[in-house]
């Protein structure tokens, strides 16, 4: 079988994405940054509302679609059958949506929510604790992942029901775009913006989890965390995604997310058993209860009257964030999502993709915040004093056999990095390749490039001071185009169902 060939354009886009968007970053990162940072800010501020008003719209069009007259459907031939078995299914999905900086946030978010509760609580009192344990949960949880659910069905659906024969996140617009399909203009844009946050994306994630994975290293060998370390680290996830982009779909990638999730339910119950596990099943219980009856009013709340920030530092900066990642973990879970239904893909997304989430957030979390709580480690006082990563690892360090579970710890953080790494890595590839029919994947060679490539881009932005905060803000700012693009998704797929129904009226 020939493999399929790239597409010039969209390789020049993407390598142009890399020189324009990231060279500004390495060469003047502060000028660049301010800019950046003050885009973002401006949009978080002004049009916060805009994305709150965007995610109901989201949860409402998927309400429609799974429960609705369609949720039936299947994606691809109505004979076809799933091609992955249901536990690698969940747990690609999985390992594409989230990385290490589920572990990262996971374990100290709810310091900053009890110091500076929502809702006018006082801070450190019982009812700021409760905001605390929960509204993690809920940034991570059935909304987000709803967030994401929807660029994955537009996607999924044309390529696969309505044989669209290219990836990528024009394919979620084909029947809207029409005509010239992946070399119209507006598919060409979109695409584009769509790189740009991907690469932005993969410098982001890895920028932010490599210190927590290094400090935990350095602590767990007794040595001092250098810009070698990190780099090294970064190097360890690149060698591991560039064995999995070689061994392909199947026998890499997914071998390596069940990897993934095998490796992470081995040290929750490690914290677990090891910790105290009364107090983080029960917060942890309580929690989940809290949010589930406070969901409408965390969903709502815009704070008119305090105007304290919280809306806009946290659940605006999450759904930018979700929107600015859903095209291309929703391009990777399009495309191992042959064969299931529309209910099914979109359900599974919002419930295993919260369940696992909120995992990370009652395990970690309550455990540093027990460690907290009974003055056994001050991780509130270490994070005022010290970096995020530093408070990180020395929560792991408290467990017994502190140095090896710090470095077990940071081992599985680089294979959650490499883990969703692929889903990225396999994105750019199926982007720039010109036409790849369903069943097909990219070629090995160009899966093997952008490996590599992903690795090298966030060494370069870590060199350079604050080069990652920088790139963290030009994804945010890029989820602003996007979440138009959410909205001609949700209009394509009507004018497609819209088709399939009067197809199937036609046909004898
Ligand atoms: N989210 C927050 O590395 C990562 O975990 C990225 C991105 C899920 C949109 C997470």
């Amino acid at each position: 079988m020939e493999s399929p060939r790239i597409d010039p354009v969209m390789f020049g886009v993407a390598f142009a994405i890399v020189v324009c968007a990231a060279g500004p970053i390495l060469l003047a990162p502060h000028e660049a940054g301010e800019i950046i940072v003050a885009t973002y800010d401006w949009i978080a501020n002004t049009l916060g509302l805009v994305y709150q008003w965007g995610v109901y719209g989201i949860i409402g069009f998927l309400g429609w679609l799974a429960f609705g007259p369609h949720g039936h459907r299947r994606l691809g031939k109505p004979e076809d059958r799933p091609d992955f078995a249901t536990h690698s299914w969940i747990a690609m999905l999985f390992c594409a949506g989230v990385g290490a900086a589920l572990i990262y946030w996971a374990t100290i978010e709810w310091t900053y929510y009890i110091d500076k509760p929502p809702f006018g609580a006082a801070p450190g009192s019982p009812e700021a604790i409760s905001w605390a344990t929960s509204y993690g949960i809920f940034h991570w949880g059935p909304v987000a992942w709803a967030i994401y659910a929807l660029p994955t069905v537009a996607i999924a659906w044309e390529y696969y029901t309505r044989g669209v024969p290219y990836l990528r996140l024009s394919t979620a617009c084909h029947t809207l775009f029409g005509g010239r399909g992946e070399q119209s203009g507006p598919a060409r844009a979109l695409d584009s913006i769509f790189m740009l946050a991907l690469l932005m994306g993969a410098g982001t994630s890895i920028g932010l989890s490599v210190p927590m994975i290094s400090a935990s290293l350095a602590d767990a060998l007794g040595i001092t965390r250098t810009l070698a370390l990190d780099i090294g680290t970064v190097g360890c996830c690149v060698v591991l995604l560039a064995l999995a982009a070689w061994a392909g779909l199947s026998k890499g990638i997914a071998r390596v997310a069940e990897m993934n999730v095998s490796v992470a339910l081995g040290l929750l119950l490690l914290v677990l058993i090891a910790g105290p596990t009364l107090f983080i099943l029960r917060t942890g219980t309580e929690s989940i209860g809290f949010m589930l009856q406070n969901m409408m009013r965390m969903v709502t709340y815009t704070d008119p009257v305090g105007r304290t920030g919280f809306v806009e530092d946290w659940t605006i900066f999450y759904w930018a964030w979700w929107i600015a990642y859903g095209p291309f973990v929703g391009l990777f879970v399009a495309r191992v999502s042959r064969g299931r239904t529309l209910r099914e893909l979109i359900v599974s997304m919002s419930v295993f993709g919260s369940l696992g989430s909120a995992a990370f957030y009652v395990v970690l979390g309550n455990y540093a915040l027990w460690l907290d709580l009974n003055a056994i480690l001050p991780v509130r006082e270490i994070l005022r004093t010290q970096d995020p990563a530093e408070a990180i690892s020395a929560v792991i360090g408290t467990l017994p056999m502190g140095r090896v579970a710090q470095f077990i710890f940071g081992a599985m953080a680089i294979v959650f990095i490499a883990a969703t790494y692929n889903s990225k890595v396999y994105a750019l590839a199926a982007c720039t390749t010109r036409k790849l029919p369903a069943g097909q994947d990219p070629a090995r060679w160009n899966r093997m490039f952008w490996a590599i490539g992903l690795g090298m881009l966030p060494i370069a932005l870590m060199a350079v001071e604050g080069g990652i905060k920088v790139a963290k803000s030009a994804v945010l700012v890029a989820s602003l185009p996007l979440l138009v693009v959410s909205l001609l998704m949700c209009m394509n797929l009507r004018k497609s169902l819209k088709q399939v129904v009067a197809e199937e009226a036609a046909a004898p």
